[in-house]
């Protein structure tokens, strides 16, 4: 059977995941960072750490085929702080990857590799990296180091470009385009875990919305397809203001992309 190990599992999808994997009968270890994580039921196979620490990492992965890698910082962040957790913290795992035999590492990229996009413009899975800041940054450093692991030393990656899944209804406009539904990730991670002769693919991580800044269309190699769609809140939403300010609104990445952002008439030469 396939041992899965799941980092992150406090996190905010981690948390969902832990409890969906195991009622689906993968064979989990679930990670937490600096805290313990109480067992859900005798004998769950838990632990915690920090996963810059090599030995951690060896605990983590010892006898393991597939990581679901969704530890890290999650939000923008200071660049010293993004390092440490998010490309340290991936070099660390990847290595240990490579010590322990894990046949697949599944890798949480964000829509925030590509938040400096146009609200109204739809993506492909081949569009041009835009990142809207250190943490978006990071990501797109974490799909390249998943490409370059399958090319390099054969560990296959899926890079999933996940939108806004927090186990609830879409709340915002923004939302509207870039949500994804429980089932639907439990969905993607289930493929990405299944799917055969994977190599190296990137996936978007959304539910089928209506109004989807990604073009779901051109299918994936994992084959997962999305049954929910955030539509179903639209009427309640759209009664609402948008919270977000104009330069959030342009951007796909929202409030990521208007933080510590230049205004056209403070650019270099426009003074
Ligand atoms: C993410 O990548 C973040 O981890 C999460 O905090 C949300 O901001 C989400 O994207 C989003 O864009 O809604």
């Amino acid at each position: 059977m396939t041992k899965v190990a799941l980092s992150g599992a406090g996190g905010n999808v981690g948390r969902i995941l832990r409890v969906e994997l195991q009622k689906r009968g993968v064979d989990l270890r679930s990670a937490g960072g600096s805290k313990p994580l109480e067992p859900l039921h005798p004998g769950e196979d838990v632990m915690h750490g920090d996963l810059r620490e090599p030995a951690v990492v060896d605990r983590l992965l010892d006898s393991v085929d597939v990581l679901v890698h969704m530890a890290g910082t999650s939000v923008e962040r200071p660049l010293p702080e993004i390092i440490e957790n998010n490309l340290r913290g991936l070099y660390e795992v990847y290595e240990g990857a490579r010590r322990h035999g894990v046949r697949r590492v599944v890798f949480a990229s964000s829509n925030h590799a590509f938040g400096m996009h146009a609200t109204d413009s739809k993506l492909k899975l081949d569009a041009e990296f835009r990142p809207d800041g250190f943490y978006g940054l990071s990501k797109v450093w974490g799909e390249a180091m998943a490409r370059m692991y399958w090319d390099k030393h054969g560990i296959e990656g899926v890079s999933l470009r996940i939108g806004t899944t927090m186990g609830r209804p879409p709340e915002n406009f923004r939302q509207l385009s870039t949500w994804m539904g429980t089932d639907d990730l439990v969905q993607l991670v289930m493929r990405s875990i299944e799917a055969e002769n994977v190599g190296y693919a990137a996936v978007w991580g959304v539910s089928a919305n209506t109004r989807s800044y990604y073009d779901l269309d051109e299918g994936n190699t994992i084959g997962y397809r999305p049954v929910q769609n955030a539509e179903q809140w639209a009427g309640e939403i759209l009664a609402q203001p948008n919270p977000l300010d104009a330069v959030a609104q342009r951007f796909q990445g929202g409030a990521f992309a208007s933080m510590d952002y230049t205004p056209p008439e403070r650019r270099p030469g426009r003074g």
